[in-house]
């Protein structure tokens, strides 16, 4: 399969095209697209009240494949009664990732229970009265709640609320697995977990550091900005130990020029090794500070730990940072330099920082060097957490954490004259261990995959295994539903966000609320996801409790709640009347005055964590390819980078040459947790030697539930491997 040199540009639009066949036409899909509904892929954010394809700058047209692929997915026909019948369980555990996503929409509620060979239809009586039943007769700490990013702040809100006055605190959000260390990180920088800056800031940014991300494919409307600068004469730098081509290259469907002539991201791309970023970016502001190119001011004033930062600086040799990052010295000044002379930075960074053991270290190392040079705490620079799922933000904010913020816990007793339990809730890694020792018995998911994001996949199947009952929240059937049931397993169908006969609302990436209009069903049968959880609410408190979940069931009563409750969140009370989308006071610092006890910004001195690895092994990264969202595969093929299947691990050709490894070869991988057989060897000359490159979901058989110890985020991004030729090679398999 040809490599592109370029992301984005005409196959983005061809695929549009594709896409509006699949969703029934071009005009079906438009106008979905364009409904007041903030946009079900990535937390960019577009949509909301100004239309669909505006982001929070007002600009449009904001057109991306993933929000087509995400809208197409959606529209597909539901999954006939039929299906149920001739399809068992281990038949659907012979479906790939996209198979499972391209049978159609969850229409009605289904169990499976322990023995049986199929799921079966149930009514929603029946659902309910049987997930009520078992929540009543299980002990509250048996239970675990978890919420993807997919789902509405009403439903988020209702859900853990839910889950404490029935009396546990072991509620938690996919950003467990995803953001968390940004979270962490940020807030013991800041006093806040969430980006420093608005949308607009970056439109008059000078410099963009892009750390760790493949935003080309994953957050595609960011590429409109990064292509902007580039046309202000601004710059890029990339940090990726792979070369993304679309970071290199972008064309974007929306801007004619860039279509027909693309245009150039990265003006230095920097490779280093996987989880080699600690001691780069350590590096960088050791020069920073020898070239005396710091802002000495605004680190008096305004921040605490420099005097310790620097004794760590210049105590470190270059030999330790040059040998733990991979990067060399000159590669390192030229960052530095072109850094010093940049007045306007923002700092952005995705997983590569965050799934490690050392995320939050990541996170605190990039934003000791945004303060070094007063990078925030005003307008037009600052820290960027490009976040993942479309509401991944605003389900942690409006309170789907174990521990709550005192403010919000306070408030909520407070308002809802309740007595909510103490008892400290587990993470999410924390639950699925639980739940494998047996300590859990009940499970409730609010959509998402919760099997197939975990690492360790076969410990994540007998952990889910071992539960009496599990509840799947979803709109599409996925892998969890295939490979991980409990002895009583229901799934009930959710609508989506653009069907909800309620508005609802989102958080963007940049703390901005919009306001989701819902609209018609597409198809009968499925329920909302607010309704569901308000009656299931009803039948296990019961009436009696101070709570009317009925007069919950509307999602207007749910924001007055939320604005009650959630500090920066007052306007949302309002916003069915205003119409009025806005930030979220507090968290935008434009002025250095910062949410810590003093108003002043930390800095934090680290230790730098060897290299993984030894003679023989790779540190493989699980990442996302073009086609996917997360456990959701829409297309087999990466195109970005030119790879054809998905049983596949990309190396570079010296390590191949190294372990007499030759394209199209079958080998055999192995970690510490797992092993998978009969994985394709593809030549990859963009990603540094010694490092290796799998698909997630697939390659989580293969890593360690090894966590950060600050944000409990697992290392997915640093798994180490050896490879081994296998059986597969022989004459006989090579025909197959
Ligand atoms: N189309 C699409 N969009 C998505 C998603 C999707 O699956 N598909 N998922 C959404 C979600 S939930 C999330 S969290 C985001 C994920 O967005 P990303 O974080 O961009 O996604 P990943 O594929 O995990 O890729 C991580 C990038 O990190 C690099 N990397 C790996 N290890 C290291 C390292 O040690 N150091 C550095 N510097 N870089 C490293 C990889 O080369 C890769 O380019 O995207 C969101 N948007
Ligand atoms: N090895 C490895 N593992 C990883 C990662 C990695 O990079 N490498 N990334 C991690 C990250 S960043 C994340 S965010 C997690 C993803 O973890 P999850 O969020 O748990 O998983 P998704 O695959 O996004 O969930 C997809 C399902 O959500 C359901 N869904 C979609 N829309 C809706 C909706 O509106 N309502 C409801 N109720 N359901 C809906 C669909 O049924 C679909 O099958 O995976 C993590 N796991
Ligand atoms: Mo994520």
């Amino acid at each position: 399969m040809a490599r592109m040199t370029r992301g984005g540009g005409w196959p983005a639009v061809g695929y549009a095209w594709s896409k509006a066949r699949e969703a029934g036409g071009i005009v079906p899909l438009y106008k979905a697209l364009r409904s007041k509904n903030a946009c079900k892929s990535c937390a960019l954010g577009m949509g909301g009240q100004s239309g669909g394809m505006v982001n929070e700058a007002g600009h449009f047209p904001q057109v991306c494949k993933k929000s087509m692929q995400a809208m197409a997915g959606d529209m597909q026909a539901p999954i006939p009664a039929e299906f149920w019948r001739q399809h068992s369980i281990t038949e659907l555990q012979a479906l790939t990732p996209s198979t499972l996503e391209r049978c159609g929409r969850l229409v009605e509620p289904l169990l499976y229970r322990r023995g049986q060979s199929h799921y079966t239809p149930i009514d929603w009586t029946e659902a309910h009265d049987r997930i009520a039943t078992t929540l009543k007769a299980t002990p509250a700490e048996q239970s675990f709640w978890y919420a993807s990013g997919r789902s509405s702040n009403e439903a988020a809100f209702l859900l853990h609320l839910f889950a404490r006055i029935y009396g546990t605190n072991t509620v938690n959000n996919v950003s467990y697995y995803c953001h968390n260390a940004s979270s962490v990180g940020l807030a013991s920088v800041t006093g806040s977990g969430t980006a420093t800056i608005v949308l607009d800031d970056i439109e008059h940014a000078d410099m963009v550091f892009v750390i760790g991300g493949n935003p080309a494919s994953n957050h595609p409307r960011l590429m409109h900005s990064l292509i902007h600068l580039r046309r202000r004469g601004g710059r890029v730098i990339v940090i990726n130990p792979v070369v993304e081509v679309g970071l290199v290259n972008f064309s974007s469907p929306a801007d004619v020029r860039s279509l027909l002539f693309g245009s150039e991201i990265a003006n230095l791309y920097v490779q280093p090794h996987i989880g080699g970023d600690l001691a780069l970016l350590t590096g960088v502001a050791k020069q920073i500070d020898k070239i005396g190119a710091i802002d000495l001011e605004f680190l008096q004033q305004h921040c605490t730990g420099w005097t310790e930062l620097a004794t760590r600086l210049r105590g470190l040799t270059w030999e330790e940072i040059c040998a733990k990052s991979g990067v060399d010295r000159n590669e390192i000044d030229t960052i530095a330099e072109m850094y010093a002379n940049s007045r306007n930075v923002v700092f952005a960074w995705t997983m590569g920082i965050t799934h490690h053991t050392h995320g939050v270290d990541n996170v605190q190392a990039i934003a000791n060097l945004a303060l070094m040079r007063g990078m925030v705490g005003r307008p037009h620079a600052g820290l960027l957490p490009i976040r993942g799922h479309s509401n991944v933000q605003g389900i942690g904010s409006v309170g789907v954490t174990p521990k709550l913020k005192d403010a919000v816990f306070e408030r909520l007793q407070s308002h809802f004259g309740i007595r909510l339990p103490t008892t400290p809730g587990l993470d999410t890694m924390a639950a699925m261990e639980a739940a494998a020792d047996g300590r859990l018995s009940v499970a409730f998911c609010l959509g998402g995959n919760l099997f197939g994001s975990n690492p360790d996949a076969t410990f994540a199947r007998e952990a889910l295994s071992r539960l009496q009952l599990l509840v799947y929240i979803n709109t599409k059937l996925n892998t969890g539903h295939a490979h991980a049931l409990a002895a009583e397993t229901i799934i009930l169908p959710s609508l989506a966000r653009d069907e909800e006969p309620q508005a609802t609302t989102q958080e963007s990436m940049f703390n901005y609320i919009r306001l989701s209009d819902g609209g018609p069903p597409r198809h009968p049968g499925p329920r909302s996801e607010v309704e569901m959880i308000a009656q299931l609410a009803d039948a296990v408190i019961g009436p009696a409790a101070p709570i009317n979940w009925q007069e919950m069931a509307q999602t207007r009563r749910i924001r007055e709640a939320i604005a009650a409750v959630v500090p920066g969140f007052e306007e949302i009370g309002q916003i069915d009347e205003t119409k009025q989308e806005f930030h979220v006071s507090g968290r935008v610092f434009h002025a250095a005055r910062f949410a810590t006890s003093d108003g002043r910004a930390n800095l934090h001195v680290h230790t730098l964590p060897p290299l993984q690895g030894a003679e023989g092994t790779l540190r493989l990264m699980t990442v996302r390819s073009e086609g996917q969202f997360n456990t959701v595969v829409y297309e087999d093929d990466d195109i970005y980078r030119g790879v054809q299947g998905r049983d596949v691990i990309l190396l570079h050709p010296e390590d191949m040459a190294h372990q007499a490894l030759r394209a199209d070869q079958r080998v055999t991988v192995r970690s510490e947790t797992g092993t998978l057989a009969n994985i394709r060897v593809v030549p990859f000359a963009n990603i540094r030697a010694g490092n290796a490159l799998m698909y997630y979901p697939e390659a989580n058989v293969l890593v360690p539930r090894t966590t950060d110890p600050q944000s409990k985020t697992p290392a997915f991004k640093n798994v180490l491997v050896t490879l081994e030729p296998s059986i597969f090679n022989s004459p006989e398999y090579a025909q197959r």
